[in-house]
């Protein structure tokens, strides 16, 4: 080991799981925190914990220059971004390489690489990978994006090269809307990412979500297969699954060769996912981005693969070397994860923040959670809701379905609203347990009539 300490660089159930790879591998931890997670459980979990500011995240756990001193103010020579905040931001990852600090993640160059998405769409194309029809460089002017909009056939959609997770995004559905969509577009990525610059795809209705997981060192890129993400609503994924049920064997290896070939073409170091799009009626995949950061889903990837990727990000970081090739890497059974987020369904999933005056968590075989929550801990008001993430596996998907609905009836939470309804209802849908669902089906098929539906 040449790493000794780690500061983490995050919150929430994440920062606990990093701690819990660190310490798994003999390292220390220093946790920072705003003065909102004072009583956090990854502060009372680490080593070391850093107060770094007030409770709103961009003056606390979105300041680069506050969290590298804290890192070389408590002698860290490593920092784990987690996922969100600074994870994908290439000037922190710069800014603690040149403090002498080891970022765990891709280097500064590959993060704004693929950080832009049009460029990122380049360099699949150049890999060999397939992309959804559409523009392979910027938008200069409305006349050439209504030409090129004609060329590839309505809908289509407007994306921000500066974007993802569909922020900054538009649909079109005739040359009519055209223009407003354009200016708006252009307007909304402007103030979101200070840059508004977009690009034209067409646009495919009811896909499938589907990422792989891979993993490399710069010079050689392993997969550890994909997981199906199709049920979310808002572009917040709500449950995740591992092996997707859409894919034939065919398309599974060919789709985890194609995120192989662009990790490799981009020299990729570390843990990240390649994000596609699935049409199910013609079986074709198409990328679409590509996140350079550990994922709120990664515990699924784990337990079909019996693997430990948090400490495989630290491990890559610590010798510049992948610990496993391709045939290391034994596909068992089949995982599935339900976020419990304190929001109330019922309400357009508003989020509630409070105290968990009850609190039952599940478990049992084939169970995993994920989480930072404990009983009388108060969720404060500043930060993402998600409460837990219940992750089951089974033999095959079968057993991890009735699994899961197993642990969500061992769950009792009160003094905050959950997402744990939600998910039960969603596992009585016949569609869901047939694995036919695409991204639109929260909203078309379990909100249809509701008088909420508008938040869907
Ligand atoms: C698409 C698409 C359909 N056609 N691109 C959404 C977030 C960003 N990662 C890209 N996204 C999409 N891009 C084309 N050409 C549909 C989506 C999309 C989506 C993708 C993944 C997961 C959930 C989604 C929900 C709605 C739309």
């Amino acid at each position: 080991m040449t790493l000794h300490r780690v500061l983490v660089a995050n919150r929430g159930e994440i920062a606990v799981r990093i701690i819990r790879a660190c310490r798994d591998l003999g390292m220390e931890t220093v946790q920072v925190h705003s003065s909102a997670d004072e009583n956090s459980l990854p502060v009372k979990l680490a080593d070391e914990s850093v107060l770094i500011g007030p409770p709103p995240a961009s003056q606390s756990y979105l300041l680069p220059k506050v969290l590298v001193e804290a890192a070389l103010k408590t002698g860290c020579d490593a920092v784990h971004p987690g996922y969100g905040f600074l994870s994908e931001n290439a000037e922190f990852a710069e800014l603690c390489a040149q403090a002498g600090l080891r970022f765990i993640g891709p280097s500064a160059e590959v993060i704004r690489l693929m950080g832009d998405k049009s460029a990122a769409r380049r360099a699949a194309i150049e890999a060999g990978v397939p992309v959804t029809p559409g523009s392979t460089d910027p938008i200069v002017d409305r006349a050439e994006g209504l030409k090129l909009a004609r060329e590839i056939g309505f809908p289509v959609l407007i994306k921000a090269s500066a974007g993802g997770g569909g922020r900054g995004m538009r649909v079109v559905e005739s040359e009519a809307g055209f223009d407003a969509a354009l200016d708006s577009a252009t307007r909304e990525a402007e103030s979101a990412f200070g840059n508004g610059e977009v690009y034209i795809e067409k646009y495919l209705p009811r896909v499938r979500h589907i990422e792989v997981q891979i993993m490399g060192d710069g010079v050689d890129i392993v997969h550890f297969g994909e997981r199906d993400c199709s049920i979310q609503r808002r572009h917040q994924k709500l449950v995740e699954e591992s092996p997707s049920p859409a894919l034939s064997e065919k398309q599974r290896a060919d789709i985890a060769d194609a995120a192989c070939r662009l990790a490799r073409k981009v020299a990729y170091c570390g843990a990240g996912t390649m994000e596609f799009i699935l049409d199910p009626a013609s079986g074709d995949f198409y990328f679409i981005e590509m996140n350079t950061r550990i994922q709120v889903e990664h515990p699924v990837t784990e337990m079909v693969t019996n693997s430990d990727l948090v400490k495989m990000q630290l491990v890559i970081a610590d010798t510049g070397k992948l610990p496993v090739t391709q045939d290391d890497v034994v596909f068992c059974g089949h995982a599935i994860e339900c976020r419990i987020n304190a929001e109330d369904p019922e309400r357009g999933f508003m989020p509630k923040p409070g105290k968990l005056t009850d609190l039952i968590l599940p478990s049992g075989p084939g169970v995993r959670v994920d989480s930072h929550v404990y009983q009388g801990y108060d969720l404060p008001p500043y930060y993402d809701s998600l409460m837990a993430k219940v992750i089951t596996w089974g033999r095959d998907r079968e057993e991890a379905l009735a699994r899961m609905k197993r642990a969500l009836g061992e769950m009792e939470i009160t003094g905050v609203p959950s997402t744990v309804a939600f998910h039960q209802r969603l596992l009585s849908e016949p569609a869901f347990l047939e694995g036919d669902v695409h991204t639109r089906f929260v909203r078309e098929s379990m909100w249809a009539g509701h008088p909420m539906q508008g938040m869907l």
